[in-house]
């Protein structure tokens, strides 16, 4: 049996449960319940908070997870993935408010920045050798400068109507995300035996969108 954990609700849970069901994977989901068995595979589903995924793979807990890659690198884990899965996509990115002249990235330097992927957002400020002070909080990053908190924000955009709506104007792509399939790193001979079935059976239902 392979421990398979999945988001429980949120932007990445019906697609990952629907990547299972298209490999074939039939299993009674129910909101309530914080685990479920396959019945034609020997697949056990954890449902967890996404942040929490990466450490419960790399503690074993899970065998296999999905999560995004935003929260697998800020979590400084990104060795546990195995593949790109291609959904949820998004990037994390820096806005200011809207009337904000920007010239270019040294325009942060000595800022406050809100943000809850402080590591991401820190190396790559580092990469443009930026000094600027981050202020983590763990959510409504978008209301900071609105409320006098910070004069920028780095968050997660994806249609980026949210940003427009808070009067901010995205200025730099910090990080391109998606969901990846990740696994612990000393499964036995069984379970990466199972792990390469499903790699092989999401290669073919990838292939079949192609
Ligand atoms: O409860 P739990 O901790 O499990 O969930 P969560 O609330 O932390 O995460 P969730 O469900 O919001 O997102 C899960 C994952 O989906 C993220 O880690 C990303 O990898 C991915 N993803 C894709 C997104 C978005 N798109 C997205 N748009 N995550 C968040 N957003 C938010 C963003 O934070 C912002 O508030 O949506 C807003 C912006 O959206 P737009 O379309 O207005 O730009
Ligand atoms: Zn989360």
């Amino acid at each position: 049996m392979i421990r398979l954990a999945i988001q429980k609700s949120g932007r990445l849970s019906d697609d990952s449960l629907k990547l299972i069901r298209e490999c074939g994977i039939s299993f009674i989901s129910t909101t309530s319940k914080l685990k479920t068995e396959a019945t034609n595979f020997p697949l056990e589903i954890l449902f967890l908070r996404d942040d929490d995924i990466p450490g419960y793979v790399a503690d074993g807990v899970a065998d296999i997870g999905i999560v995004g890659q935003n929260v697998l690198v800020e979590e400084g884990l990104q060795r546990l993935t195995v593949k790109n899965l291609g959904f949820s996509k998004c990037r994390l990115s820096l806005a200011v408010s809207k009337g904000d002249t920007y010239p270019d990235v040294s325009s942060l330097q000595g800022k406050s920045i809100a943000t809850s992927y402080p590591n991401l957002l820190q190396e790559f400020l580092t990469s443009k050798g930026v000094t600027a002070d981050i202020h983590t909080i763990s959510g409504s990053v978008e209301i900071a400068p609105s409320i006098g908190l910070a004069d920028a924000v780095c968050d997660i955009v994806s249609s980026g109507s949210t940003l427009i709506s808070n009067g901010l104007r995205e200025v730099e792509t910090v990080f391109k995300s998606e969901a990846v399939l990740i696994a612990n790193q000393n499964l036995g001979q069984e379970k990466n035996r199972l792990l390469q079935q499903l790699l092989f059976r999401m290669e073919a239902v990838q292939k079949a969108q192609k």
